[in-house]
């Protein structure tokens, strides 16, 4: 069965997590990967989070699957004349390094046109054209500075950061939008173009639901806040909102039964309008049903805290699992709280290749987390990340056309 991607080539010159997140789905989509990196220094992820000693760390291993890697200095002069021959042979070539790195070593964008007006050439940066253009950028800040940190926590509290990698991943996923359209673009312009995303934008994509309850907030109070039942004004920003449901229906994330001793026992709970009336008899309050106060969605809105203090005093009497059972049915949404344990040991995500054990000769067999997108016709086998440099003459030879005397001399001249 052959591969989406087949044939297409891409020059990797990624690094740390956002980057490789997008040549990572590429590579599983059956594009040849090739990852450029220094000679004996590598992405620097593969020396961070190190769990055993001397082996490539999981952060990188994590992100670099299916891809083949090749050491060269961009910067000698050997290096530049192989890499304009990748950029010749090449369709697409990502990078996510500090901004003007790429001008600084020779190769604009008007200068890799020249070289092959085929080419998409994909960026990430952490801001686009503005103040902040020439600041180098991580996770963190990225969801600080594009709005998910102001919008996250608990009202009255600081802002948090997520445990999603939204500023990275996230952004490293909107370019892989961006390539593939570019390479269909292609196939009737005849041209490559630029792609670009910045990390801040990316964010605030993702974010987009806050933005438009900052514009709600213009013409009153947010009433499915759990702050509006509170009794608490709002302020002039979306202020932060707890476990409330970011859309029209009001959820909540409640305690289930061993809370006390399990961090992880928790149910989120939405209180769908449309099957209220099962949730009143689940519950054991099916006089709600009819009263004035609780009937409708409307009315519920100033008496959240009681609402879900009174479903709670039952998903307490429940294990998560238990509330899956009894809701499911009765299309109530409700979702338990997994732990990364109990995602690693779900047997269905293995069986669909989301989450894989993939062996490495260096460090043995891992854990790691399978194409999420899954193509009927395209299925992705998850192959090792490679090892510093372990592709070098193979891509030397078949890719760029050298001679083996001529991958010697490259050597002896420290270009690879
Ligand atoms: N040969 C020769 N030089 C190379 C090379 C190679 N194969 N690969 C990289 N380099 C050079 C670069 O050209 C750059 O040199 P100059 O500073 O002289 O131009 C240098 O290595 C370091 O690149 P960098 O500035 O990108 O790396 P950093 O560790 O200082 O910064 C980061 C890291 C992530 C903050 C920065 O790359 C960045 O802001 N990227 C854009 C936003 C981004 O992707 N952030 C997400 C990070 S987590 O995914």
């Amino acid at each position: 069965m052959t591969k989406a991607l087949d044939g297409v080539r891409i020059l990797d010159m990624t690094h740390v997590q956002s980057g490789p997140t997008c040549t990572q789905i590429l590579a599983w989509m059956g594009a040849d990967v090739l990852k450029i990196e220094r000679a004996g220094v590598g992405d620097a992820t593969r020396g961070q989070l190190r769990d055993i000693p001397d082996v490539d760390s999981l952060y990188f291993t994590m992100l670099n699957h299916n891809k083949r890697s090749l050491t060269l200095n961009t910067k000698s002069d050997k290096g530049k004349e192989i890499f304009t021959r990748l950029i010749e042979e090449c369709d697409v070539m990502v990078e996510n390094f500090a901004p003007g790195a790429l001008d600084r070593m020779g190769f604009s964008w008007e200068r890799i046109q020249e070289i092959n007006p085929r080419m998409i050439y994909a960026s990430v940066k952490g801001f686009g054209p503005g103040p902040y253009a020439d600041c180098k950028v991580y996770e963190n800040v990225a969801q600080c500075a594009g709005g998910s940190a102001s919008t996250t926590g608990i009202e009255g509290g600081v802002p948090l950061v997520t445990g999603s990698q939204i500023g990275d991943s996230g952004t490293g996923i909107h370019l892989v939008a961006g390539i593939l359209a570019a390479l269909y673009h292609r196939t009737h312009s005849g041209r490559g173009q630029r792609v670009e995303c910045a990390m801040q934008d990316s964010v605030l994509n993702l974010c987009r639901v806050k933005l438009r309850d900052q514009q709600r907030l213009a013409h009153g109070p947010l009433k499915e806040y759990s702050q509006f039942g509170e009794g608490k004004d709002f302020g002039e920003a979306v202020p932060r909102a707890g476990n409330d449901s970011g859309g029209g229906q009001p959820g909540r994330i409640l305690k289930c039964k061993g809370w006390e001793t399990d961090p992880d026992a928790y149910t989120y709970f939405i209180t769908q309008a449309a099957v209220w009336k099962n949730v009143c008899d689940v519950i054991g309050k099916p006089e709600w049903k009819e009263d004035p106060d609780f009937a409708k969605p409307e009315a519920r809105l100033p008496r959240l805290n009681e609402v879900f203090g009174t479903i709670e005093d039952w998903t307490k009497t429940k294990t998560k699992f238990e509330v899956m059972e009894i809701c499911n049915p009765l299309n109530i949404p409700v979702g338990p709280i997994l732990s990364m344990k109990e995602l690693v040991e779900e047997e269905s995500l293995r069986k669909t290749g989301t989450v894989v054990e993939v062996d490495h000769p260096e460090r043995g067999k891992y854990l790691t987390v399978g194409n999420p997108i899954k193509l009927s016709d395209s299925p992705s086998d998850v192959v090792r990340s490679p090892l510093l440099g372990e592709h070098t003459d193979e891509i030397l030879r078949d890719v760029v056309g050298l001679s083996d005397e001529e991958i010697k001399i490259a050597k002896e001249e420290g270009a690879i």
